[in-house]
Formats: structure tokens, sequence, C-alpha cells
């Protein structure tokens, strides 16, 4: 998909579709209304569904964020992100390099967003130097998405977002209660999985979420 410039910084709300949360089954009707509601970027994080599943549902929802004009990207799987033609991939600081994908993706002469997790100050300078499109940053806060990560707490990805160049959407524990909290910190974009996928009216919440963040507190 042709993205505006500066698509990535210039939006605020991230959503990630963990498999883990929302059945199999009503992936594409979920991925519909929050893409509707107003989400800007849409993950496909998957620790349960097997491949082959989860490919056909990754075509599906691919099919839904291009209707919206909403990019899509795949979590930790390269190879799935080409198989689906997604827009991009998002990685872990252990997963494959960043400069290895890039070779692949400019052999295909593919346009391709690469985000990355960080979880510190200088995970994120270092990030700074790689040539990718954005950062995640966290976990702010302790969440049972990502349980064994340790929490970096407001001050840090304050700084991160005062210091870094790279794009940065804060990640972890984020909730309706502590947004304006989070807002109030200078962050201006958030990256979410269940205060949406496990709330009974996502629409509401993604726009309540898009006000606060839009408004700064
Ligand atoms: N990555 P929730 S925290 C997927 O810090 C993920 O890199 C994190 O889920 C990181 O919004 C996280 O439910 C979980 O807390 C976010």
């Amino acid at each position: 998909m042709n993205l505006p410039k500066n698509y990535l910084s210039n939006n605020n709300l991230y959503l990630i579709l963990d498999t883990s949360y929302i059945r199999c089954e009503n992936l594409a009707i979920v991925a519909d209304e929050c893409c509707g509601a107003g989400v800007d970027i849409v993950q496909f994080r998957n620790k349960k569904l097997s491949d082959k599943t989860a490919l056909k549902k990754c075509k599906e929802i691919l099919k839904i964020t291009q209707s919206y004009g909403i990019p899509f990207i795949i979590n930790d799987r390269f190879d799935l992100a080409l198989a689906v033609g997604a827009d991009g991939v998002h990685i872990g600081q252990d997963d494959l390099p960043v400069e290895f994908i890039r070779k692949i993706t400019h052999r295909l002469n593919k346009k391709f967003i690469i985000g990355l997790s960080t979880h510190s100050l200088s995970q994120a300078e270092q990030a700074d130097s790689l040539g990718i499109d954005y950062i995640g940053i966290g976990p702010l806060f302790c969440t049972m998405t990502k349980p064994d990560y340790s929490p970096i707490g407001l001050d840090c990805a304050a700084k991160v977002f005062q210091k870094i160049k790279t794009p940065a959407y804060a990640i972890g524990g984020i909730n309706e209660n502590n947004l304006r909290k989070v807002c109030g910190y200078g962050i201006n974009r958030i990256a979410v999985v269940s205060a949406i996928l496990q709330s009974d009216n996502k629409t509401k919440i993604i726009k309540k979420f898009k006000k606060f963040i839009m408004k700064g507190n």
C-alpha cells in the first residue's frame, strides 16, 4: 500500500490483534470494527494458531485494512508477512536483524515497514541508527499480554519520545484508567492490545483513546 509520507509519525493509535484474545472466527469482524472506529495501524500477533490458519486469517484481515487505507503489520514472522503481502513486519530485539530484512525487501523492490520493540532508552537510541520505520517502547506498565517483561515506567518512555527521531509507540498496560496520565507525559502515540480487545464496546473505547491522545491529556 502506498501510505502518505510520515504516516507513522502523524498517526497515533496502533491496534495489535492478538489471537489469544479473540476467537479465530471473529478476527476479521473485530478488525473491521476497529478500523471503522479509527485505529491507524493493525498488527497481527499470533502465538496460538497454526501457520496455515494464520495465513488464511491474515489474508482476510489484509483485505479489510486495505479497504480502510490502513497498514497491516505482522508480528515476528517476516516469512508470513511476505506470504500475505502485508505492509510490514514488527520484530523483537532477538528476531531477524533489520539489515537482513531490508536486504531482502530491497531485492524484491518492495516498500516495507519495519517496526522494532525496544525496552529501554539505550535500545531506542540504537534503533535510531537502524533505519527502521517505528519503534515500540515498553512495557509502560505491568501487563498480562507480555508478563515476563518489567515495566519501564512513564519517565523512561517520555524521554524516548523527547529524544528519538524514529516515531515511537508506547505500549504495555495502557488502558482507559491511565490514558490521561500517559498523555500528560507527552506520549502521543500508543499501541494497545487488551484494553481494546477485551472491551464490550470497542468503537467507543477507540474513539475515546483517539480523542485523549489528540487532546494531549
Ligand atoms: N509488547 P496490552 S508490551 C505486545 O513492551 C507487547 O514490547 C510489549 O498488551 C513491549 O496492551 C506488549 O494488553 C503487550 O498491555 C501489550
